[in-house]
């Protein structure tokens, strides 16, 4: 069935059925459950459906929005709107220190890595005092687009001191790999989650529209002596994450 035919009055808007724009509302949304408007198709223009459902541009231009701000549809500046692709939400355990390979391969998926930065650089003040580096001491950075099946999920921005990682270039796949290999695999962390809105560079690196909501998790991981490992700065699609903590009495 086409969107035209799908999107007929007969059948499904009626005085008795309650706001119009809720209606129609609840008709696309009923479309885009059934595949009839798959992800990525564009969207009748309004004054199409307009013209189809017999409705006000000013009524299918609300029940739009709704569905907007309700994520299944994104409107791009000068073409239109467009279904959105479903991105199913994963559940991500906060009572386990696992890498992002580990936690991907519990799930069967393949990752893969972008190298954004990656080397030997001079310290932030803040990483001067995160990983406690003395004097004058350098720091090795990862910076790095995080993907899982084929999706962009999180920007992640890593730093060691250097003796804990002398050469960042080793990480290939897995940081946590080679920190293992050298002995020096965190067995705790803290991590702070806070909810943000994805800025340009980052919003279009992980394929989600600019301001769109991420979490930003800063975990800092020790080894059993209490030394800091890493410093770590993520941000995840606010779309594709459910991070989940058991609670005990
Ligand atoms: C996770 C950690 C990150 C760690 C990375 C190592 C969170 C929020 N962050 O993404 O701190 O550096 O795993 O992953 O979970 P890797 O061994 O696959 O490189």
């Amino acid at each position: 069935m086409s969107a035209v035919e799908f999107l007929r009055p007969e059948g499904w808007l009626g005085v008795n059925g309650g706001p119009r724009y809720v209606q129609l509302r609840q008709r696309l949304e009923a479309g885009i459950e059934a595949g009839v408007l798959p992800p990525n198709s564009s969207l009748p223009p309004e004054r199409e459906i307009a013209e189809i459902t017999g409705l006000s541009r000013v009524t299918v231009r609300k029940a739009i929005q709704e569905l907007v701000s309700e994520g299944l549809i994104e409107q791009r500046q000068g073409s239109g709107s467009f279904i959105r692709e479903r991105v199913s939400r994963m559940e991500q355990s906060l009572s386990h220190l696992t890498s992002f390979t580990e936690d991907m391969a519990h799930r069967g998926m393949d990752t893969k890595s972008s190298w954004l930065e990656r080397g030997v650089f001079l310290p932030s003040a803040q990483e001067i005092s995160a990983l406690d580096l003395p004097e004058g001491a350098e720091v090795a950075r990862i910076y790095r687009l995080r993907e899982a099946g084929g999706r962009p999920m999180a920007l992640e921005r890593a730093a060691l001191p250097l003796d804990i990682l002398p050469n960042p270039l080793e990480v290939t796949t897995s940081l946590y790999d080679v920190l293992d290999r050298l002995g020096h695999r965190p067995v705790r962390a803290i991590q702070k989650i806070s909810a943000i809105n994805l800025e340009p560079p980052e919003a279009k690196l992980l394929g989600v529209a600019e301001g769109a909501a991420g979490l930003s998790i800063e975990r800092t991981s020790f080894l059993s002596s209490g030394r800091v490992v890493e410093l770590t700065r993520s941000l995840y699609r606010g779309d594709a994450y459910d991070f989940v903590a058991e609670l005990r009495l």
